[in-house]
């Protein structure tokens, strides 16, 4: 009995050991890197917006977005669009998949992080909270700056315009 919990003890110190060693400088190396978040600015008396960033597995695992969280609004979901009858239209997904050393991009006309009932209506330059919640990996928080739709930072050489 005593030498199953030394065993424990001893594997569980070995898993501490590999996480530290994989995160040196504590919550600072996370495997998904964010690049450019921002909310967009919503005429006022609009109660919904979205946010986009551009996404980076750095690790060789396959990771997998399964939710975000801000205290900016009542509920947060991961949304893609789809065309619907020659419509663009906003459907909830369950889950955005971030294979091994990929970017995914959350941008306009595609995936994003939708916040609804923004409990206060948001301002430019404001910077929301936001955290991603992964499936294998911890949880990561951001601060995304909210951008006039014409001022958005560009995350591509061609940006779709609708
Ligand atoms: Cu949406």
């Amino acid at each position: 009995m005593m030498g199953r919990l030394v065993l424990f003890a001893w594997v569980f110190a070995l898993m501490v050991g590999a996480y530290a060693a994989e995160h040196p400088d504590g919550n600072g190396a996370h495997p998904v890197e964010v690049d450019q978040p921002f909310v967009r600015l919503m005429p006022p008396g609009q109660p919904n917006t979205a946010a986009f960033m551009m996404l980076r597995n750095t690790s060789d695992a396959d990771l997998t977005l399964i939710g975000a969280e801000s205290g900016a609004s009542r509920v947060v979901e991961l949304h893609d669009h789809e065309m619907v009858d020659g419509i663009m239209r906003m459907r909830e997904v369950e889950q955005i998949a971030l294979p091994a050393d990929t970017r995914v991009a959350l941008e306009r006309g595609g995936l994003h992080v939708m916040l609804i009932g923004l409990h206060e209506p948001l301002l430019e330059g404001q910077r929301v909270p936001i955290t991603l919640v992964f499936d294998n990996a911890p949880s990561l928080e951001l601060l995304a700056p909210v951008h006039h739709p014409g001022e958005e930072p560009p995350m591509h050489d061609h940006r779709h315009r609708h």
